[in-house]
């Protein structure tokens, strides 16, 4: 039966959405087209819980997504609608196909490394980030331009379209789009505007980083706004701190949460991210993760215990620590030693950055000298599978009895709300302080600070030897939590908000 809660949200959602279409933009679009052997045009849908829950609010009305092709087969294919669910609702899809050397600067200089090393507190200052003119020409023929696409395609839609659109801009790609949106488009016909950033935004003294013109231009881009939202509330302080110290002509009011910046509020809001819960139950039930499943079965054994990770290749998730913690627990506790095994899902990810590529070798030189330290010819103490497959994740978080989510920094880091919903075996989680979800989680977990390898290494053996009883409880309280916040929930809040504040 639907609660109180649920049917207020179903409320807000079909009549706000039967009146308003939603324009979603992001980076990266909910599938991705290819060309198949027999010259048929495929596409496969992604598996981010964005995808879900925008899919299931296309039922109510007229929803867009606006994102860069990724593939030829995308830029052929261009826009249209996609089917995204059973229930046959559409979505209508548009890919932007910016100029290659654009997209480079964009995505390979901007984006990532230099915003998403920076917001991770990753920089190596004394050496890193180097700001030459390549990187001024990044900024200016990359970032500026391709957000100057994005803008230039919502506007469009927003004037072909009936109703009073809803944007829903997502992510670090995007910063500059809401004031481009606002010089664009007539006061009338502006759209709510929201973005959200599913990043950490560090304090102003990160920001320092970057030059003053860079700095100012991606807050008084986001300024343009009508509601920004972070992971957390900690996440949305340091902006508002970050405006106040880094941006002339900002007044900020904190105990409101608002922005004013060349005449125009903006309202800052903490919405945490979460999962699908109903979709990511149904996928444990699929063949494929059921097979996954019986072939980790045999992997552990019968009287083994399992550590898992899973992570993309990507430097501020830790999984170089994660290693040597785990190496020395079995220096410090040596009774695990034969007893327990360490498995690394990891997904390969951001290859053409200069500074992913070398991560994965040194990955695999660490698990390789724990494993010729401490291995046997009957066991095997650290087990490296990389690749992508998401079946396989979701079979491999419901054995582990441990999930290990050391993150130096992270937006949220969904795995850690996942594990609890889908695992078994009552297992323990341990979470870095640095990650999002460590605001709603951390009472129920084994709270670690990511840099100390020496805690980690502490924490993997009190999860380990963790009585029942108290594994078992954690594990209920854990589910409980995520279960009040679904992805759902972070859509109707920022609904509401639209709502509340008559945009
Ligand atoms: C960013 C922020 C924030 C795992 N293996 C495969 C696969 N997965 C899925 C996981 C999970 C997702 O990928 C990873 O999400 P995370 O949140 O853990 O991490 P990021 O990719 O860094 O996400 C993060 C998030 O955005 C949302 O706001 O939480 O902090 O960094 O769902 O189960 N997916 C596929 N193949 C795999 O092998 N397709």
């Amino acid at each position: 039966m639907q609660s109180v809660k649920d049917k207020q949200a179903d409320s807000i959602r079909s009549d706000f959405l039967a009146k308003r279409p939603l324009i979603i933009a992001s980076n990266r679009g909910p599938v991705t087209f290819e060309n198949t052997e027999t010259g048929e045009v495929r596409f496969e849908r992604g598996t981010g819980g964005l995808v879900t829950a925008v899919s299931s609010l296309a039922q109510f009305g007229d929803t867009r997504w606006i994102a860069c092709a990724r593939t030829e087969a995308d830029a052929a294919w261009h826009e249209g609608h996609i089917p995204l669910s059973e229930n046959q609702s559409e979505l209508w899809l548009e890919f932007l196909f910016p100029e290659p050397h654009a997209y480079e600067g964009y995505y390979n200089t901007i984006a990532n490394p230099l915003l998403w090393f920076l917001q991770h507190s990753m920089w190596d200052i004394s050496r890193t980030p180097i700001i030459n003119r390549a990187t001024w020409e990044a900024w200016e023929n990359g970032y500026v331009e391709v957000n100057r696409l994005f803008a230039e395609a919502i506007t469009r839609q927003v004037k072909t379209l009936q109703g009073h659109a809803i944007v829903m801009l997502q992510d670090y790609h995007l910063y500059l789009v809401p004031r481009m949106l606002r010089q664009l488009l007539r006061p009338r016909e502006r759209p709510a505007i929201l973005h959200f950033t599913h990043i950490p935004w560090p304090g102003p003294e990160y920001w320092r980083i970057l030059p003053p013109a860079m700095r100012q231009s991606i807050l008084a881009g986001l300024a343009g706004a009508d509601i920004l939202g972070f992971q957390t509330r900690g996440d949305g302080l340091n902006f508002l701190r970050t405006c106040q110290t880094h941006l002339p002509g900002a007044h900020v009011k904190y105990d409101l949460g608002r922005l004013w910046y060349h005449n125009h509020a903006t309202y800052i809001r903490d919405y945490p991210i979460s999962i699908d819960i109903h979709a990511l139950q149904e996928t444990t039930e699929l063949t494929e993760v059921t097979n996954e499943r019986a072939r980790f079965q045999k992997f552990i054994g019968d009287d083994s215990q399992l550590i898992l990770r899973i992570d993309r290749i990507e430097p501020s998730k830790n999984i170089l620590r994660g290693f040597q913690a785990f190496g020395e627990m079995l220096e410090l506790y040596p009774e695990h030693q034969g007893n327990v095994k360490f498995l690394a899902l990891l997904v390969p990810s951001r290859l053409d950055v200069e500074e992913y590529q070398n991560y994965l070798d040194e990955l695999m030189a660490a698990a390789g000298r724990i494993n010729v330290n401490f291995g046997t010819s009957e066991w095997e103490p650290v087990r490296v599978m990389v690749g992508e497959s998401y079946p396989r994740a979701i079979a491999a978080l419901q054995l582990y009895d441990v999930l290990l989510v050391n993150s130096i920094a992270d937006g949220m880091n969904l795995v850690a709300k996942e594990g609890p919903m889908v695992n078994q075996r009552n297992g323990v989680l341990i979470l870095s302080e640095g990650t999002g979800a460590y605001e709603q989680l951390g009472e129920e977990a084994l709270v670690i600070s990511p840099c100390d390898v020496y805690a980690t290494a502490q924490a993997l053996h009190q999860a380990l030897t963790m009585p029942f009883e108290e594994r078992h409880n954690h594990a209920m309280q854990l589910r409980t939590v995520i279960e009040q916040d679904d992805i759902l929930a972070w859509l109707d809040k920022q609904l509401l908000a639209v709502a509340e504040l008559k945009l």
